[in-house]
């Protein structure tokens, strides 16, 4: 079994849409094992997104993420990492395929719902950003 980390963003989380994702999450074969509602502060939105500092759209990235509360998690599924990525759909919801969350809830590139690691490495790292071992439940 392997895990990865969702982060449902404060477009989503503003917009009432966060049971509806975890819904489709549990119904596509996640299991949360981990989960809990924050808002993030500048600096741990700038650490987070740290890979895209130099890009030109950072500063907003960091504004829109820090403009509420998320939901990160943590998922468990065979194959967790891609099985997500797949599930939540292209970055632009304008190229995402019908029925991911990014397609059903998301508003634009910036303001695109969810968040998914992209590799088991990343996961293991944000996964640590947001919850200690103990937190995660072993099911
Ligand atoms: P993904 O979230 O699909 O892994 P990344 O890692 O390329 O996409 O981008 C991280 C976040 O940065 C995105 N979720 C989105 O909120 C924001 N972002 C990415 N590309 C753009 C863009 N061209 N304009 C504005 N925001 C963007």
């Amino acid at each position: 079994m392997n895990r990865t980390l969702a982060i449902i963003k404060p477009d989503a989380v503003a917009a009432g849409r966060a049971g509806a994702i975890l819904t489709l999450l549990e119904d596509k074969g996640f299991k949360p094992v981990a989960l809990r509602m924050t808002r993030l502060n500048p600096a741990q939105a700038r650490a987070f997104y740290a890979v895209h500092r130099e890009r030109p759209f950072f500063e907003s990235l960091v504004s829109f993420m820090t403009s509420g509360p998320v939901v990160p998690m943590v998922l468990e599924a065979e194959g967790a990492v891609p099985l997500l990525r797949t599930v939540i759909g292209a970055t632009d919801p304008a190229e995402a395929e019908e029925g991911t969350v990014r397609a059903l809830y998301a508003e634009s590139k910036e303001r695109n719902a969810i968040h998914a690691s992209d590799s088991n490495e990343n996961a293991v790292n944000e996964i640590a950003f947001f919850f200690s071992e103990h937190d995660l439940l072993s099911l």
